[in-house]
């Protein structure tokens, strides 16, 4: 129990108390917890102070964007909620995009946002800040609750805790308006109060036989294919997965954040290869992967002409037929539901066949040999794949480095070309596509994992976080930001087709991004070819200072939207 305690002489007796700012900080001590993502003001300004001195750490943002984005991830790439924290109603709003975000993508978070007078907000007389916070974040995160009482905080905080990491994981938020913080009460009565969350995350152990029917399925096939998805990373079940792969002898195929699962020099790897895998295969097995327009619902031209049947393992039981039919599913966590299949195939199992596995090393070596001469340019001013071959190279020789990545054309071609080897090491945009993640992921994962962060920024993505330089220097993380700077989202080239705006997708040419850094006591460096990239990058991950550095590209480098330009409305009128 801290401090807060002070004897108070009471009808001639002494008693301790304690208050609601010293229980949330001993009941998230108990559940573990050892980081919040924060930004101060009221009715939290004490609240993180205290918690500074009780031992957690506080990370101290910009913008509760960025924070909350922080505490999402540090959910992914721990397992327990990341935490952020943030003021009423304007801060309160700005952290909800990042707990949406974290219940889209199934990160475990928890937004802890300080309220208004809950008398006074239900009459809508005004208050300072004033909103219905509760309102708002229940029709955007899996669970949300209000405490108003001191002795409910460790109850309020063992349910956010556990909404959040039990079954599919996800955003929850908690509402604890500014009297509670002051709220007084015995200090034996609070010690009592708090409560331990065992077991947050039961184990969800699949059917036998939903095992049996996914294995005769995955037998009867004559093309398989492995999907992996964030949610097989998110497990921690690494070996087992692993064991699935090369025991099945299946191809497979990353998803973004799935990467690294497996290397992605695999020999099993088919991500050079994907088009051919997703339309020529029969079988299908996700495993935590959703079939969601990351992957064309299922269907579709991407998916070919011939038949899929689709085995699917989830632990949530509604993701089946979200799209298309399931013939086997799997529901349950997916370290019991990997370990299951391997048990079952463990008496001998006939791997896939040959020619198969030949048709896709093939058409991967093909793809990777074609695209090796394209990384290997040293053009000035640079383009994507002469930068990306130099980033390629340095995360092969640091695969423990944990790799950041937002943009559009910035995004895709990272994804394609730079190769990650372990689990967890790639965090990127995720479902949604979002642009702003960058610094808040930065933070975390330097701060969650204790490795070096490379982040690859597209010139745009970088701005909606780019504040967040500041928090990086503050904290000496070892972040080193290459921003692939084209002048412009998707290039630099539009121009406005009437009066004297620039058009709406261009930024100043030009602009040196690096000076940000320096203004900031950061190392900032201005590089114009492959060779300065290079050397910048290495001298950055060498040192663990951080690091800014402006790639110069051409601004005529990219396309419109990326990879995904096709998702662009299209009207059958001639556009102005
Ligand atoms: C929050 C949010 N706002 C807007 C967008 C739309 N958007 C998609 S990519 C992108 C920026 C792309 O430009 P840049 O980061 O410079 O990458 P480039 O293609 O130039 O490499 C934007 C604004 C988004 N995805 N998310
Ligand atoms: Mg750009």
């Amino acid at each position: 129990m801290s401090a807060a305690v002070q004897p108070i002489a009471s009808a001639g007796e002494e008693r301790e108390l304690t208050d609601g700012f010293n229980l949330i900080i001993d009941a998230l001590k108990l559940n573990g917890v050892k980081t919040l993502y924060a930004v101060p003001g009221i009715p939290i300004t004490d609240f993180l102070r205290m918690s500074q001195a009780e031992g957690l750490r506080v990370l101290s943002f910009r913008h509760e964007q960025s924070a909350g984005y922080a505490a999402s991830i540090a959910g992914y790439l721990t397992k327990q909620p990341g935490i952020c924290v943030t003021v009423s109603a304007p801060g309160f709003l700005n952290g909800l995009t990042a707990l949406a975000h974290a219940t889209t993508n199934c990160f475990p978070m928890i937004l802890i946002s300080g309220s208004s007078e809950r008398e006074v907000v239900d009459l809508q007389q005004g208050d300072y800040e004033e909103m219905d916070q509760l309102a708002i974040a229940k029709t955007m995160c899996k669970a949300a609750y209000r405490v108003l009482h001191a002795e409910d905080i460790g109850i309020g905080i063992a349910r956010a805790i556990r909404a959040a990491v039990s079954g599919r994981p996800g955003g929850v938020y908690l509402d604890l308006p500014a009297k509670l913080f002051g709220q007084v009460i015995d200090a034996e009565k609070g010690k009592k109060s708090l409560v331990k969350v065992i077991d947050a995350a039961p184990a969800q152990i699949p059917s036998p036989d939903s095992i049996k029917r996914a294995l005769d399925v995955l037998k009867s096939a004559k093309k398989p294919l492995i999907i992996l998805g964030k949610g097989a990373s998110y497990a921690q079940a690494d070996d087992a997965i692993r064991t699935l792969v090369e025991t099945s002898g299946v191809p497979f195929l990353p998803m973004s954040m799935g990467k690294g699962l497996l290397p992605d020099t695999h020999p099993q790897c088919a991500g050079a290869a994907r088009s051919t895998v997703l339309a020529q295969s029969d079988v299908v097995m996700l495993i935590g992967a959703r079939l969601n327009w990351l992957l064309s619902h299922g269907k579709g031209k991407a998916w070919g002409t011939e038949p899929k049947k689709f085995i699917q393992i989830d632990i949530e039981p509604k993701e089946m037929d979200s799209n298309v039919e399931i013939v086997a599913p799997v529901v349950g966590d997916i370290g019991s539901c990997v370990s299951a299949l391997n048990a079952a195939m463990s008496g001998g199992w006939q791997a896939a066949p040959a020619d198969w596995m030949k048709t896709v090393t093939s058409k991967r070596d093909e793809n990777v040999a074609k695209m090796a001469p394209r990384l290997r340019n040293n053009n000035s001013p640079m383009d994507y794949h002469g930068a990306l071959g130099v980033l390629k190279d340095v995360i092969k020789e640091r695969p423990d480095a944990i790799l950041v990545n937002e943009g559009a054309n910035t995004l895709d071609l990272a994804r394609g070309i730079i190769d990650v080897y372990q689990p967890r090491k790639r965090i990127d945009v995720g479902t949604w596509g979002i642009m702003g993640i960058g610094m808040g992921y930065a933070v975390a994962a330097a701060v969650e994992t204790g490795k070096p962060v490379l982040c690859v920024e597209g010139d745009s993505a970088f701005g909606f976080s780019g504040m967040e330089v500041e928090t990086i220097c503050r904290y000496k993380l070892p972040v080193c930001i290459v921003i692939f700077n084209n002048d412009g989202i998707y290039r630099g080239t539009d121009v406005n087709k009437a009066g004297d705006d620039p058009a709406t997708t261009v930024f100043v040419k030009g602009a040196r991004y690096d000076k940000m850094m320096e203004a900031f006591g950061g190392v900032g460096v201005n590089a114009t070819s492959p060779d300065e990239l290079r050397q910048a990058v290495k001298a950055a991950m060498d040192s663990g200072k951080p690091t800014l550095i402006n790639a110069v590209l051409d601004p005529a480098a990219g396309s419109e939207s990326g990879r995904i330009g096709n998702l662009n409305p299209q009207s059958a009128l001639k556009k102005k």
